[in-house]
């Protein structure tokens, strides 16, 4: 009878657990915001990533996703504190960044031969692919909640095709 009990208190628990993640205030695990460095012929590939979305940093960036220059504004954590840090020790011909997530992400690269954005290529989930000189690469995955608490848990992939 008690144990029963227990495990009704405990199942109620881990529902107001998945509730409230709906609102923000997820919390990093060690795991999160790895960095990789890279050159072609990585395994395993992809290489993933994990973490949690967005921040309090405004940034107005462009894709050509629709068929025209679209400007995005999207919410990312400081300008010095990116999500993951990509070293390239040797160029892609050509490498794609991709991220599943609950919710509308966003993904923001800044390397060394330019800033990149991407919002909805697959669904909502954004995507950059192309070839990447070597460097280093400064990952974001943004949202459009401004909440730096950490909105939606993700998965980066960096995948050689
Ligand atoms: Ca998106």
């Amino acid at each position: 009878m008690n144990i029963l009990k227990t495990s009704a208190i405990a199942l109620t628990a881990c529902v107001m657990t998945a509730g409230m993640a709906l609102v923000g205030s997820q919390a990093a695990r060690a795991e999160d915001y790895e960095s990789f460095t890279l050159a072609p012929g990585f395994r395993p590939n992809p290489v993933v990533g994990t973490g949690l979305s967005g921040g309090t940093r405004l940034v107005d960036c462009y894709t050509n996703e629709s068929g025209g220059r679209t400007l995005v504004r999207t919410y990312v954590d400081s300008a010095n504190a990116p999500d993951h840090v990509v070293t390239v020790t040797r160029p892609f011909s050509n490498l794609r960044a991709s991220v599943q997530a609950d919710g509308d992400v966003t993904l923001l690269i800044d390397g060394p031969d330019g800033t990149y954005c991407s919002d909805d290529v697959d669904g909502l989930m954004p995507s950059i692919s192309g070839n990447w000189p070597a460097g280093t690469y400064n990952i974001w995955i943004g949202d459009f909640v401004g909440d730096g608490s950490g909105v939606y848990r993700y998965r980066l992939f960096l995948t050689q095709q």
